[in-house]
């Protein structure tokens, strides 16, 4: 009989994924679709994993950046090929440091509307998220709670 024993992460299975859990997830609405947009979110794996793609039908590209201040505090924008996530480590994304970047927005982001947003990831593969988009001056919701 296989699918009678159920293991720890089963039970306590995140909504979307027993493995990954894909949290806080939200974009700033943007004033042009000719503009970039960002998605921020957070991200908690057991056992490790990493992200490896996103995408989004909001955009032609969505690319996961680091911001690193580098010189004269200007800040800069890498692109993540291989997002690794630590077992049980929390990685946060949030405006100023790590995002991911909607590049070409196949349309405006209208604040109160939401998003379908997939995530690969190596072990657990594919997730689709959905990405409420807040005001064009949000900031991270879970701070401003704070
Ligand atoms: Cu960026």
């Amino acid at each position: 009989m296989i699918g009678i024993v159920l293991t720890a992460a089963t039970i306590f299975a995140a909504p979307v994924s027993a493995d990954v859990i894909v949290a806080s997830g939200w974009a700033r609405a943007s004033i042009l679709a000719s503009r970039p947009g960002a998605v921020y979110l957070t991200l908690q794996a057991d056992p490790s994993d990493a992200l490896l793609f996103v995408s989004t039908p909001v955009a032609n590209a969505a690319i996961i950046h680091s911001v690193e201040t580098g010189e004269g505090g200007i800040a800069r924008m890498g692109t993540v090929v291989r997002l690794p996530l630590a077992a049980g480590a929390v990685v946060t994304m949030e405006p100023g440091d790590m995002h991911i970047m909607l590049m070409k927005l196949t349309k405006k982001l209208v604040e109160g509307e939401s998003f379908p947003l997939t995530l690969t990831f190596e072990n657990t593969g594919e997730m689709t998220i959905d990405v409420p988009i807040l005001g064009i001056a949000a900031k991270c919701p879970a701070k401003a709670t704070q």
